[in-house]
């Protein structure tokens, strides 16, 4: 026994990873890509329907299409279900799902002899739902501040100012256009509640993650805020259940997943979360103070706070934990590898002579500075792309290729600092941070060690991680989040980098020329 299944519903693809604690160790990996396997049936096209003016809805009954068949593939590569003895999940968050009264006896009735889709395909009071890349919803942003009594009321209530992607916005906005299927509904939930209400065969709340992803949510009591969901739409408090506590069980597996996967009666199901705060504890940020970097397409910023701290000036979202204790703060860069590719194409280098170019240059680059705005850029706010170069000669390819990666580490250590961490440690991951160059850069403006991390599914990771750590507390057998995270979330071996203080040195007094600039050329910073 002791295996762990974490389920991770994202934009594009439904992962299960399957670990086990005894021998710590990841036993299996496996992912439904949206498009391939439903294309023809749904019609998606990167697992969205775009319909235009913003909004981009995405199809629950696809979903749980999908988990049966992630759990059909599991079966088939002869992995034995029944010694899974907790699932947990996450979800792509923000996605709202609308379910009508057909919903809990569908989900108690359920046979094990049909597939979820042709048991469930009349639950829907909405059969397409809005998702995370929706920006559909401004004037109800506008409207849900007004509404609370400003922004910054909001921003206190909830930890956030009101985002277009958020659920109550999402929520309002089908309130006002659509009344009646709106009326019709009975349970609104995330996709990370719809999925677990599908395994526990019965309604499940949302968890204080994915909860706070809402602007809805009293960040600081993890409990739906009155005072929102008035400002959001009627009858809030009926269609959304309480909050589902983090770490507790919402209840066993459905007897349809024991019937046809061969599920043990007593499987956990323990709430989802949102894939990003799942990806904290996958990426073992369980002390505040630990901040880890996705350098991919575009960067995130992950840190783990004692308190929720906010950002007035919209520099970044934040979630509670799924650790039940601690809170996530959440910045994402547009210009990740859009910048660092913009600049090692315009001057024709390989990433081979990208890194031999840091190499030879110098920390602070003599002076010469770059703002990489390549595409309009979220933090801080760009909304048409500028490249801005300061003593810093365009034909120069080395220095300018040292000026991006410099500007994204001291932006990562400038709008950092609301989140109020003292940062001890950065945990790296994604494609660039293969580049110990990179890195060196970031450790030197960071004054801190920097690892490297290596993990392609770390929400799923972190799911399985709550499943295990939700299990064992349940069964008396409770281990500290620490002990919990550590044997997964070791950082590839050698790959520290500690700081050098000539160029810790430089770096201070570079960051504050940085910021002038910066402040100079952008709306907030
Ligand atoms: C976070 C956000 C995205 C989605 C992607 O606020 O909107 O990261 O969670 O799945």
């Amino acid at each position: 026994m002791s295996k762990y299944l974490g389920i991770d519903s994202s934009t594009q693809s439904i992962t299960g990873l399957l670990i086990d604690t005894e021998n710590n160790t990841i036993v299996a990996e496996e992912s439904i890509n949206f498009d391939e396997h439903f294309k023809a049936a749904y019609g998606v096209e990167n697992g969205v329907f775009d319909l235009g003016n913003g909004a981009v809805h995405s199809a629950p009954l696809m979903w749980a299409e999908a988990l049966d068949l992630l759990l059909q593939t599991l079966k088939d590569q002869d992995h034995d279900l029944s010694q899974i003895e907790a699932i947990a999940g996450s979800g792509q968050q923000h996605g709202t799902v609308y379910l009508n009264n057909t919903a809990a006896p569908a989900l108690q009735n359920i046979s094990s002899a049909l597939p979820l889709k042709d048991q469930l395909a009349g639950i829907f009071s909405r059969d397409t739902t809005p998702i995370w890349m929706d920006t559909s919803t401004s004037a109800q942003c506008a409207e849900i501040e007004d509404g609370v009594g400003g922004q910054d009321k909001l921003l206190e209530l909830t930890g956030n100012t009101a985002f277009e992607r958020f659920s109550g916005p999402q929520i309002r906005k089908f309130h006002q256009t659509e009344p009646d299927a709106y009326n019709n509904t009975v349970y609104i939930g995330l996709v990370s509640s719809y999925i677990a209400s599908l395994l526990a065969g019965k309604l499940v709340g949302v968890d204080p993650g994915d909860g706070s992803g809402t602007n809805m949510m009293d960040i600081a009591a993890r409990e739906w805020s009155l005072t929102a969901l008035d400002a959001t739409a009627p009858d809030l408090t009926d269609k959304l259940l309480p909050i589902a506590p983090s770490g507790q069980a919402v209840g066993t597996i459905s007897h349809y997943f024991m019937g046809r996967y061969g599920f043990a009666k007593d499987c956990l199901v323990l709430p989802f979360s949102g894939d990003n705060p799942c990806s904290l504890i996958g990426l073992g940020l369980v002390t505040p103070g630990q901040v880890a970097l996705s350098l991919g397409t575009s960067d995130t910023l992950f840190a783990c706070m004692d308190q929720p701290r906010t950002s007035k000036t919209g520099e970044g979202a934040v979630f509670a934990s799924p650790d039940g204790e601690h809170y996530m703060a959440l910045t994402c860069y547009l210009n990740g590898s859009l910048a660092r590719e913009a600049v090692r194409d315009i001057y024709h280098f390989d990433w081979g002579s990208f890194a031999e170019a840091l190499r030879i240059t110098v920390p602070g680059n003599n002076g010469g500075l770059m703002l990489p705005y390549f595409s309009p850029e979220i933090v801080p706010k760009v909304s048409e792309p500028s490249v801005v170069r300061q003593d810093l000669n365009e034909a120069d390819a080395k220095a300018n290729i040292r000026a991006v990666i410099e500007a994204q580490a001291l932006s990562s250590s400038i709008h950092a600092r609301w989140m109020g961490v003292d940062i001890s440690s950065l945990y790296v991951t994604g494609g660039a941070s293969a580049n110990a160059e990179i890195l060196r850069i970031y450790a030197d403006v960071h004054n801190c060690p920097v690892h490297r991390f290596e993990t392609a599914n770390s929400a799923a990771l972190g799911a399985a991680l709550c499943a295990a750590h939700g299990h064992q507390s349940a069964t008396g057998n409770a281990v500290s989040w620490q002990e919990t995270v550590a044997p997964f979330t070791e950082p590839v071996a050698g790959s520290t980098i500690k700081p050098d203080k000539e160029a810790v040195a430089v770096y201070r007094e570079m960051i504050v020329e940085y910021q002038a600039l910066e402040k100079a050329h952008t709306v907030a910073s």
